[in-house]
């Protein structure tokens, strides 16, 4: 089959299968400091932002992503103030966390200003919470950031980061974990994107592993779908200093704050894995 020329994908690295999504114009395209920045307008997915091609957010279907790399993790602690966002220069995972009443403080540090700087034209709707008298928005290495972090000085930290090539390698790292997991207070809870539970099984595995080892009590995966990532299937990784990660708060519903995919019975179901992720 060929396709017409309006159509960016993005070929699934080492899967032999790829991602195409229509679009009706580009609407932007620079080249940051750090990476090359692309938006879409796509036929049927709203805008498209991409980050050195990769898919990074879609109009319609960030919520999952967004809601699934924030709310879990701030149920899984007692009662949630402080949260450190790595990466997620979009902003989509701080308007997620800054729903939660109880936080005080969302602090997110990005490595590349431009980012947020597109973002915040392109992806109002992501960017609406960040005149947050609570949002605190660095532009700085996120890595550096943890290293040099007072200890227990968050309860949260979400890591909102790209594949694990380039700069972000070193958040997936036992290095980065065992200063995250001292930047956490005692309850602290950490969570990572972890890629797709069908092409990245032995990350996951390896994510899992060095969580533990830098001296968190309890780990589990999260998944869910993402369909415009590679396999349309997706992951987090959270890490409970305290344990008890299966014990998370469940809000009623008609208490909770708005979602689209998050509920408690989603997070439960979410943490049920797979036969082939079980060992
Ligand atoms: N988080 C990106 C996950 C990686 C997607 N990978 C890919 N398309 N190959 C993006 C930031 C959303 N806030």
């Amino acid at each position: 089959m060929t396709l017409d020329t309006n159509w960016y994908t993005e070929e699934w690295s080492g899967q032999g299968t790829a991602i195409s999504l229509k679009f009706k114009s580009k609407l932007h395209d620079e080249q940051s400091p750090y990476q090359r920045i692309e938006i879409y307008e796509t036929e049927t997915f709203g805008r498209l932002m991409t980050l050195d091609g990769l898919v990074m957010v879609t109009d319609r279907d960030n919520f999952v992503y967004h809601e699934m790399m924030s709310h879990p993790a701030l149920f899984a602690h007692p009662a949630p103030q402080r949260v450190l966002v790595i990466g997620g220069g979009d902003c989509g995972t701080l308007r997620e966390v800054l729903k939660h009443d109880g936080v005080t403080l969302a602090e997110q540090v990005e490595l590349d200003e431009r980012v947020t700087r597109v973002a915040e034209k392109f992806f109002p709707d992501l960017c609406a919470s960040n005149n947050d008298p609570r949002a605190r928005l660095r532009f700085d290495d996120g890595i550096a950031w943890v290293a040099k972090a007072t200890p227990e000085s968050y309860d949260v930290i979400i890591i909102d980061s790209t594949d694990p090539v380039g700069p972000a390698a070193g958040l997936f790292s036992e290095a980065f974990y065992r200063n995250c997991f001292k930047a956490l207070g005692p309850q602290g809870i950490l969570v990572g994107q972890s890629e797709s539970p069908l092409f990245h099984a032995e990350l996951i595995r390896s994510v899992q592993k060095s969580m533990r080892d830098s001296g968190f009590k309890d780990v589990a995966t999260l998944h869910f779908p993402q369909c415009t990532y590679p396999s349309g299937w997706w992951s987090a990784t959270m890490a409970s200093k305290q344990g008890g990660l299966v014990n998370f708060r469940r809000p009623a519903s008609n208490k909770m704050f708005t979602t689209r995919y998050y509920n408690s019975d989603i997070h439960q179901g979410a943490l049920a894995l797979p036969q082939f992720l079980r060992k």
